[in-house]
């Protein structure tokens, strides 16, 4: 089961799309409001969705025709970085231009016992579905990161599943790792959506297939693939690290790194279009535009 939002009459429309992608309007007004009210009636969230879907008729639209939302405005994303293989690699291309001889601050992290976790967003600055992702003016070499991302409690539980873009500037984090934020949060440099997937719905959260596509002139461009069972470390392992000493706001969205890269040769562009799927939660669509669009 998975939650939406979209527009509708100028406002926000709660709904549930089950697995046969049937879409049914829900009453409350966001996904907090839904958990609460499942925390209030001591049921699960899937529970308390099963139960409002019984017996109602699913709307007429497909997903698809639908102006969907951000499925929560997240409060603060955070995200973790170097917890897959191919990220490790990718980084240490970056930083030393293609010398590959001495061992990185990213070989480093990549087996440490504490994990890079870095503030990424805040809902101003996080587009959700169909949105502008936007580039900086002084990279030339952007990517986006595609990543599975965990919306959190404020006690730092898994409540549910959605997908990321980490956009990235690989030439301002490559030349000093102290650039970090200015490589990873501008404008418009996050996207989430398009759902989330109910925390309890998932079986196996190291099991999510992972695909992306950038189209540029309607032509693919690039294109990669992924699982979550090749990431470093566990989720738990990241929302230890992410909760501790720190406090959490309901809502947080955890982003858990990429495994996807494009070739070295690749930067984005405006006017590319941005396609992130991963199994049961849906696929992120976003397009491209240069800064001051
Ligand atoms: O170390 C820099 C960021 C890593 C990251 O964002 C990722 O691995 O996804
Ligand atoms: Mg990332």
């Amino acid at each position: 089961m998975r939650i939406i939002r979209f527009e509708k009459e100028g406002s926000a429309q709660l709904a549930a799309v089950n697995d046969q992608d049937q879409i049914f309007a829900l009453q409350q007004s966001d996904f907090l409001a839904l958990i609460h009210e499942a925390d209030r009636l001591e049921i699960t969230p899937l529970e308390l969705v099963s139960k409002a879907i019984e017996g109602i008729e699913a709307l007429h639209d497909q997903i698809d025709q639908l102006q969907l939302l951000v499925p929560i405005e997240a409060p603060e994303v955070w995200a973790a970085g170097v917890t897959y293989e191919r990220s490790r690699d990718a980084r240490n291309y970056e930083a030393t231009e293609g010398r590959l001889d001495a061992s990185t601050f990213y070989d480093k992290v990549y087996d440490a016992v504490r994990p890079e976790i870095f503030f990424k967003s805040t809902a101003a600055r996080t587009v959700g579905p169909g949105g502008e992702v936007q580039l900086r003016s002084d990279s030339v070499w952007q990517v986006p990161e595609p990543e599975l991302g965990l919306v959190l409690s404020a006690a730092g539980k898994i409540i549910g599943y959605t997908i990321g873009n980490d956009m990235s500037c690989r030439d301002i984090e490559g030349e000093n790792p102290l650039y970090l934020p200015q490589a990873k949060v501008w404008k418009r440099s996050c996207s989430i959506g398009p759902a989330i997937r109910l925390a309890e719905a998932v079986d196996n959260p190291y099991n999510f297939q992972i695909t992306s596509h950038i189209y540029r002139d309607g032509e693919k461009a690039v294109e990669g693939t992924a699982n979550t069972n090749q990431l470093k470390r566990k989720l738990e392992e990241l929302t230890e690290y992410l909760i501790r000493d720190n406090e959490l706001f309901e809502g947080t969205v955890l982003l858990t790194g990429t495994c996807i890269v494009p070739p070295n040769e690749f930067t984005l562009a405006h006017g590319d279009r941005i396609e992130i799927e991963i199994t049961g939660i849906g696929t992120l669509v976003n397009h491209v535009v240069s800064a001051g669009n």
